[in-house]
């Protein structure tokens, strides 16, 4: 119907758009074709990046006819979609997950042969897109997998940032913070389409005037915009021929940027003009879980979701939808706040552009948007300066001001006038300066709003918006996190898959429950011989991986034991160590004898954001300890510590796999679901970890007796709260503690210098915010479970495998099954 409108007449530009032959030939000559005449080189001239990049065009190709006829049926059906707006979506490699979800894998290997060329060089040259801090980006990133794997009509929508999450070093131990310029090399996954652009403004005023029927109304009168460019990339379904879109915006100065400038004759004040537009989507803000409230994030927070907003209602939507029915046509998903500003912006385009009225166009915007809340720390929910969003955007700051005044009056009417409560539940907060609460607009406007495991949803409800759960009975819901097994079982760990599939069958990368076959299979020997096997060649692929990046060494007779995620004081990597500090001193003193404990490798990966002083410093400790550990011959061969700067997507879908124990240590009712949790047992890793977030399910469903417990319960840490507590106390009471404690203060990690690691000593002695001390002796009994645990080798392995056989429901496929249930209601369309 396309080609119909350009009257074409020939028969090929009538013909549906068609793959290459997913044969060897068809694949290499597809390839060829790219490397020669998009490349522009000759196979023998070419380099591994060209190679890339045309391996990469050629798996483009496969996908693109499936691409344009989804999207050609999908706007002849105009089923009801999902929006996802996300500020963050950490991909991670593309190439290896798109030839998986085309079948091209076995094809591509065998092509790239035939020419020479290894397909695992290719593979590891790929940079990969991180466009995202950790959990909250990750989860957005196995979203859009899952529902493109489930034919859910979906597009997600985010920024290109040019740079992303940063790539850390270390200099003499400290982080150092490198700009990540993940488009250097080329970007082959990508469709920009400058055409398509949108023009989003900012700044200036807002007046009254009469309208043609004499109603008043009010607009804005904006003082400068940039162009909002659409890159679009594929999310290709898993064996499903199905491919989804995900939409990410670049900023690109206007041409009538600063006419005013420009007329002056001022060229070097214009370009400047122009570079203070495109910075808009420079760079990612690499703060997890504290937003800093800084004016640019607030540009790229609305210039993302105003871009998303017109472009579904003029493009995807298109001609002539009643807006009545705009939420049968679409539900926008707040990826927590950082999109909620998508709210006034939709009433202003109902109000201002369309002309409704305010009940109709509140009545259409409260059934659009759902929220999703990925946190319970106080200091990460974000808020907005009266002042800085007035001065941005002094429209929506008006539609912010009359939804709270209509909604306050509803509290009002149902619960009296109790001022404190008011106070409490106003959008607008008032100390310490006037601030707009992101998180309380996006509860009232969204038909839903989630936490991310039960444990976050019940605290949520109960701690967090109680005022707003009692006005909205039925508002709030969980719907647990979940992973996609796609990438992280079936790439990360292709052995395991493989084992996976010779017992049960395929089938299971997309209906995870299947694994509940394998607990017939723990029970046999022979099994459980090559699982154990299938872990070990994963640490030697890991040590592989780890000699290249970092010239370390894991041995396989080690216990694996791994923290990865994002440095935070809530998630403790302090109580690690402390564990591993216990450890080195009671050897190291001789009160231990080195061979009553078990091997043991600890691995961290963790970037803490730039300006996050004490979790720099904790940085700095772990490598000073793993260094004097490492050159200790008292704990040779017993103990090792390594820490690989930059972890990544890429670095954790080699760790998980070798890894054996889980490291999942926050204060409970800090982590509001955690997923490499979920990542590791499903990988088969035992878990450490405290009853917090997703942790509280994954133990209920793999059993006490596969999971190591420990620590204070939410209660317990409320009450010794309210009781007043003294970290001190527990330092003084604590023998191992206080050695642990007084090693690190002595500057024995610090070549005798007593200062540099001060700081944490007393802020652990003092002040202690996360209770790392309260929760030690707890831990370290843990620990010595896990010890003994591991000795005996074929019991190990058979709660490995019980930990995998059990924790099908956290995929992510069942993830978006319950939104769909219980939030948008958007069935597949097959
Ligand atoms: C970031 C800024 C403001 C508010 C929350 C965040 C945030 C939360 N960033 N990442 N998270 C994590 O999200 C994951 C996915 O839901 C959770 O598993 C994890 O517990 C959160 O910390």
């Amino acid at each position: 119907p396309i080609v119909h409108a350009l009257g074409a007449t020939h028969p090929l530009a009538l013909a549906p758009v068609t793959a290459p032959p997913a044969s060897v030939d068809g694949f290499v000559r597809e390839f060829l074709h790219n490397l020669n005449f998009e490349l522009g080189v000759s196979l023998s001239a070419s380099s591994v990046n060209d190679r890339y990049l045309a391996l990469a065009q050629t798996v483009r190709d496969y996908l693109m006819a499936r691409w344009l006829d989804d999207q050609r049926r999908l706007s002849e059906i105009k089923p009801k979609t999902v929006c996802y707006l996300s500020a963050e979506y950490l991909l991670g490699r593309q190439l290896d997950n798109n030839l998986l979800a085309a079948r091209l894998t076995d094809v591509a290997t065998e092509a790239l042969a035939a020419c020479g060329v290894s397909l695992e060089e290719l593979r590891e040259i790929e940079v990969e897109p991180g466009l995202g801090n950790g959990g909250l980006g990750r989860l957005a990133a196995c979203f859009i997998d899952s529902l493109a794997t489930m034919s859910v009509p979906s597009i997600g929508y985010g920024i290109r940032y040019e740079y992303g999450i940063f790539r850390q070093t270390f200099v003499d131990g400290q982080q150092v913070e490198q700009p990540d310029s993940w488009l250097r090399l080329g970007s082959p996954w990508e469709f920009p389409h400058p055409e398509a652009a949108q023009t989003i403004s900012f700044g200036g005023h807002t007046e009254k005037y009469v309208d043609d029927d004499g109603v008043e109304r009010s607009r804005w009168i904006p003082g400068w915009n940039v162009l909002a460019v659409p890159y679009n990339y594929m999310v290709p379904g898993y064996h499903n021929g199905r491919v989804n879109t995900l939409r990410l915006w670049r900023a690109v100065a206007t041409s009538s940027f600063d006419l005013r400038v420009f007329n002056s004759g001022d060229y070097e004040e214009a370009v400047r003009a122009q570079t203070y537009a495109e910075n808009i989507s420079k760079v990612l803000y690499p703060e997890d879980s504290t937003p800093q409230g800084k004016e640019l994030r607030l540009q790229q927070q609305y210039f993302f979701v105003a871009a998303s907003i017109s472009d579904f209602l003029e493009n995807v939507l298109g001609d002539g939808v009643e807006l009545e029915k705009l939420p049968s046509r679409v539900i926008f998903q707040l990826n927590d706040t950082h999109p909620v500003i998508a709210v006034p912006e939709l009433m202003r385009v109902l109000l201002d552009e369309r002309r409704l009225d305010w009940d109709d166009a509140w009545a259409i915007t409260q059934q659009c948007f759902a929220y999703t809340c990925h946190t319970l720390l106080p200091e990460a929910l974000e808020v907005w300066s009266v002042d800085l969003l007035g001065r941005l955007l002094p429209r929506h700051l008006e539609i912010i001001y009359r939804i709270n005044e209509e909604f306050l009056e509803a509290v009002r009417e149902r619960f009296g006038d109790d001022e404190m409560r008011i106070r409490n539940m106003s959008i607008i907060g008032e100390h310490p300066y006037r601030s707009v609460r992101m998180a309380y607009l996006a509860t009232v406007a969204g038909a839903k709003v989630n936490g991310v495991a039960e444990l976050h949803s019940q605290l949520l409800r109960d701690k967090v918006l109680p005022d707003f759960d009692e006005f909205y009975p039925g508002k709030f819901t969980n719907v647990t996190n979940g992973v996609t097994p796609r990438r992280f079982i079936r790439l990360a760990n292709p052995d395991l898959a493989s084992l996976i599939t010779e017992a049960l069958g395929a089938g299971w990368t997309i209906d995870l429950e299947r694994l509940r076959g394998l607990e017939a299979y723990a029970e046999d020997p022979e099994f459980r011989a090559k699982f154990a096997a299938v872990k070990a060649s994963n640490k030697r692929r890991l040590s592989d991986v780890l000699h290249v990046r970092d010239g370390f060494d894991v041995s396989e007779d080690h216990m694996l034991d791994v923290m990865v995620k994002r440095l935070h004081e809530y998630k403790r990597q302090m109580l690690k160590v402390l564990h591993i500090v216990t450890e080195y001193e009671g050897i190291a003193s001789g009160r231990v004898a080195a061979s009553a404990v078990q091997p043991r490798t600890f691995v961290f990966g963790a970037k803490a954001a730039p300006g996050y002083i004490m979790a720099k410093r904790i940085i700095h400790l772990i490598n000073a300890v793993g260094k004097v550990v490492n050159e200790d011959p008292r704990v040779e061969g017993r103990l090792k510590v390594l820490f690989p700067p930059n972890y990544n997507v890429t670095l954790a879908e080699r760790l998980i796999p070798a890894a054996d124990l889980s490291e999942q240590i926050s204060l409970a009712g800090k982590e509001a679901s955690g997923t490499g949790n979920m990542k590791f047992a499903l990988n088969g890793a035992l878990t450490v970890g405290t009853d917090d977030g997703a942790n509280v399910e994954i133990r209920q469903l793999v059993g006490d007796d596969n999971f190591f417990l420990f620590g204070m319960t939410e209660p317990e840490v409320e009450a010794l709260w309210a009781k007043g507590y003294r970290p001190a106390d527990f330092y003084q009471q604590d023998d191992d503690l206080r050695r642990a404690i007084d090693l690190i203060a002595s500057g024995a990690f610090s070549d005798g210098d007593r200062s540099v690691f001060e700081p944490i000593v007393s802020n652990l002695l003092y002040d202690d915010r996360f209770m790392v001390l309260a929760d030690y002796s707890s831990y370290i009994a843990a620990q010595a479970q896990v010890d003994a645990a591991y000795a005996d080798q074929d019991a190990w392995t058979r709660s490995a495998i019980l930990n995998i056989a059990r924790c099908g429901f956290f995929s992510s496929d069942r993830s978006m099954r319950d939104y769909i249930d219980r939030i948008w209601h958007t069935p597949p369309v097959l």
